[in-house]
């Protein structure tokens, strides 16, 4: 090992990495529970999936086992609908999507140069609500309890008349709490690529990966709302007898659709595009020559990410829209084949002008091109609205899917487990076994999915546990069976080849593959810091230009170079051009995120279970322990600039004005917003084309009160940010300003609880139900705004605020401002719903 800059650090290598790996190290023991950082977590998260993953192709090999023959007896018509279901949910929730994030989670902060996410703790909270919440889901399977109505959960067959019981119950909660750690990876992964860079590494030469990840996040924080809200209006109409989505009484099951596929639609290629990322950052490497077109590939994801919210409706060509409306969406969809064959050319570009070997990964990216592109062109086909109208809800339907989904993320990330594998376990395969079971998976797959085209163009309805003999169907499904067998069996050689790796691989070189990017600059496997000191960097392969970087930065040749304090520093860079701005100080590990998703787990469980006094309970513990997280990132003295290594010195990350907890408020209001703005457009859809508006009698809410509620809101927020004036000068804020926020905001919430007892009947009609459900969210915020005014006045009086340290009090001010916004626009609606009435009346 060289030792060329350890001259100019103090500290031997040896105790730099002893140091630093007492400060970030797990806990042993039951303390694994406690973990939070990203190399751990991330690698949890991988474990988890692949046994989601196995359990969703043990009910796909369910499904295959029942449709091999005609008139099969094996599974009823009840149990076939919970396994398709859980098949369906199973893979799109619990496989794909915490897959792609522990992915990321593992090796973004490693690629972009730190040493782990910008909230550590967060990774843990999201890991274990989506541990409890498929814990839930795969419980009710193995006690017939699993939902039945199709992952799409369409109304009203979800509705409590036709499925009574708890079934669709356990899909609504469960899946919600699943996407809180959806939300939580999309926020993490957002400001971590944003605000986590090594120093020099700008947005024109980061990574690929991390570009579309960032894409990937941005698209979650809009495109999961949707179905967030749906999922909440849902459960209500399920519950409390809302009718949304009752047509006889002014709802419209429509609405459910539209919301689903607003999610529905974006999710395909959230599901897409981190594998597509991978695909750029590996086979680059694979072919030994720098990726075509960096610039067009960003424009094109960006582009993708962009178009992909206006195309929903194509999955609802046959539920009877205005034709002006199928040719937009038609067309819309057949537009963002042009940027994924952007990508599909660059790739293929790439692949020419290098040196293609056949190598296990290199084999899996081959089968990828073959089967995503031809995913690619039956939906094509399928955006055309007559080919739609004629294969709708057959088998040619799930076999496009199947060639998108498996082609676009299964391959390349079996591409991705081979690639990486020495990352993680510091060895290379031994035997060839990953070529045979490459084969088993690509022929078993197209014997399954492209004869299933067949099947669905002779006819076949998907979702039909059994067909009748003689329509020409047997002798398809029979060889879609076997295939799905062989393809299981390349999966399971697939598995004991990873297996066998762990224990019986070659030890690996540093950088087997000769890559350019970061992550191979760490250990393998990584230590628990990930780099014993941070580097800069001048150009998109860091590692390409200078080949011995791992060996520096091991040394103490980069920056945060000295384990002190406890701390667990990393930098943080500006958003452009990655000049270092402060150290964070990122949490140790804790129990609290694994409390805090016990205690929503409980809520969870006490709404399936219909205890509503625990419900109302458990959300306050809820909030206690989201304050108990906050007093580890503050401090109760001024510290001014620390040495950052190389001469630098930054301050730390408490006292800047915007620090990455500013930073997640600012996209969690995001997230939030997109609710809002979803409620907004039930509302208005509701009223433009449900059936049987307007509601019977009228609606007559004080409109003096409305104004009332919405001065307070607007006057809470004033009062937040005027408080905040005096910082400068005496280092305190005004608290008699505070108090004032309080207290409009406690007002506010009162009043608008109040409101909502006014409110005629609102399991009457979707009227009164959206208008208690728009009073419902301002009365929300408020009670929060209560919660985040009372936070700021403790933290002032317990002495965490100073003119430095103020983030504390701008981040209130944001859910003050949001507060504001949200509820003035939610008020207005509401105001002007009795003169919008008649005008419905009058158009219909
Ligand atoms: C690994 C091999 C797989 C096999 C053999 C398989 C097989 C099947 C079959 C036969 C169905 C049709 C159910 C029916 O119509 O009754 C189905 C549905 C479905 N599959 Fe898979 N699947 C596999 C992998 C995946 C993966 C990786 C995903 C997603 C990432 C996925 C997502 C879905 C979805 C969302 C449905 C629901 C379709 C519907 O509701 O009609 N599958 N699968
Ligand atoms: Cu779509």
């Amino acid at each position: 090992m060289s030792e060329t800059r350890a001259a100019s650090t103090p500290l031997s290598p040896v105790a730099l990495h002893q140091g630093l790996d007492r400060i970030w190290s797990t806990p042993k023991g039951w303390g694994r529970l406690s973990a939070v950082n990203h190399t751990v977590i991330g690698r949890r998260f991988i474990i988890a999936a692949f046994i989601f993953f196995a359990i969703g192709g043990l009910l796909a090999m369910l499904i295959r086992a029942q449709l091999a023959t005609p008139h099969s007896g094996f599974v009823g018509p009840a149990l076939y609908n919970q396994i398709f279901t859980m098949h369906g949910t199973v893979m799109m929730f619990l496989f794909a999507i915490p897959m792609f994030e522990g992915v990321a989670m593992y090796f973004l902060p490693k690629m972009l140069g730190a040493r782990d996410l910008a909230f550590p703790r967060l990774s843990a909270l999201g890991f274990w609500c989506y541990v409890f919440g498929g814990s839930i889901l795969i419980v009710a399977l193995l006690t017939g309890y699993a939902p039945d109505s199709g992952w799409f959960m369409y109304t009203p067959l979800s509705s409590g008349k036709h499925s009574p019981g708890i079934n669709a119950d356990v899909w609504l909660l469960g899946i919600t709490f699943v996407e809180i750690s959806a939300m939580g990876a999309a926020i993490e992964l957002t400001v971590s690529i944003l605000k986590l860079r090594a120093p020099g590494m700008s947005l024109a030469r980061m990574p690929l990966f991390a570009w579309y990840i960032l894409v990937t996040a941005g698209m979650m924080l809009v495109g999961f709302p949707p179905l967030i809200l749906g999922s909440i209006l849902l459960e209500l109409e399920r519950a409390f007898d809302l009718p949304f989505f009752d047509p006889a009484r002014g709802g419209d099951p429509l609405l459910w659709q539209h919301l689903f596929w607003l999610f529905g639609h974006p999710e395909v290629y959230i599901i897409f595009l981190p594998a597509a990322g991978v695909i750029s950052t590996i086979l680059p490497v694979l072919v030994g020559r720098p990726i075509l077109g960096y610039s067009w590939i960003v424009v094109a994801v960006t582009a993708m990410g962009f178009l992909s919210f206006g195309l929903w409706v194509h999955h609802m060509f046959t539920v009877g829209i205005p034709h002006l409306a199928q040719g937009f969406f038609s067309a819309a969809s057949v537009l963002v084949a042009v940027p994924t064959g952007i990508q599909i050319f660059l790739w293929i570009g790439t692949m020419m002008a290098g040196r293609p070997k056949l190598t296990v990964p290199m084999l899996y990216l081959l089968g990828f091109f073959f089967v995503f592109v031809c995913g690619g062109l039956t939906g094509v086909m399928l955006a055309i609205v007559p080919f739609d109208w004629q294969v709708h809800d057959t088998q040619f339907v799930v076999a496009h899917m199947h060639y998108v989904l498996v082609g676009g993320f299964i391959f390349p990330m079996l591409a991705a487990a081979y690639y990486w594998l020495p990352h993680f376990t510091g060895r290379q395969p031994l035997y060839n076994v990953g070529t045979l079971a490459f084969w088993l998976i690509f022929i078993g797959f197209n014997a399954t999915f492209l004869i299933m085209h067949l099947t669905g163009l002779y006819g076949m309805p998907r979702r039909y546990y059994t067909y009748e003999a003689g329509y020409g169907w047997g002798a398809l499904n029979l060889v879609s069976s076997i295939g799905g067998f062989v393809m299981t069996m390349g999966f399971a050689l697939f598995a004991v080849d990873m297996l066998f790796q762990f224990r019986l691989g070659r030890i690996a070189p540093r950088n087997p593959w000769r890559a350019g990017t970061l992550e191979w600059a760490t250990a393998t496997p990584p230590p628990s810091y990930a780099f014993a000191s941070l580097p800069d960097v001048t150009s998109r392969d860091p590692l390409h230009e200078r080949p011995d970087l791992g060996q520096e930065l091991a040394a103490g040749g980069g920056y945060l170079a000295e384990p002190r304090n406890g701390w667990q520093e990393t930098l943080v860079v500006s958003m452009n051009s990655a000049t270092p701005q402060s150290i964070a100080i990122l949490p140790r590990p804790t129990f609290l995120p694994l409390a805090t998703a016990a205690a929503i787990g409980l809520f969870v469980l006490s709404l399936l279970f219909k205890l509503y006094w625990a419900a109302a309970f458990l959300p306050i513990a809820v909030l206690a322990l989201c304050l108990a997280w906050t007093p580890a990132s503050g401090a109760k003295a001024d510290l001014g600039p620390v040495p950052a290594g190389r001469g630098l010195g930054l301050p730390v990350h408490f006292e800047v004005e915007r620090p990455l907890s500013w930073w997640a408020m600012v996209f969690l209001l995001l997230a939030n917003g997109t609710i809002f703005a979803s409620l907004v457009f039930g509302t208005l859809f509701l009223w433009l084309v449900a059936p049987n508006w307007p509601p019977p009698g009228g609606l007559d809410l004080s409109q003096g009160r409305l104004l009332l509620i919405g001065s307070l809101v607007v006057v809470a927020a004033l009062a937040a940010r005027l408080a905040q004036r005096p910082l400068g000068q005496t280092g305190r804020p005004s608290l008699p300003l505070l108090v004032g926020t309080l207290a409009a905001e406690a007002l506010a919430a009162g009043l608008t609880l109040a409101t909502l007892f006014d409110v005629p009947t609102p399991t009457g009609h979707a009227t009164f139900a959206t208008v208690c459900a728009l009073l419902a969210y301002v009365a929300l915020h408020a009670v929060l705004g209560v919660v985040f005014a009372g936070f700021a006045i403790w933290r002032v009086m317990a002495g965490y605020v100073s003119a430095r340290r103020s983030a504390d009090l701008g981040i209130g001010s944001l859910w003050h401002d949001y507060t504001a916004v949200s509820g003035l626009l939610a008020l207005l609606l509401v105001a002007a719903l009795p003169f919008l009435l008649p005008l419905r009346g009058s158009v219909g």
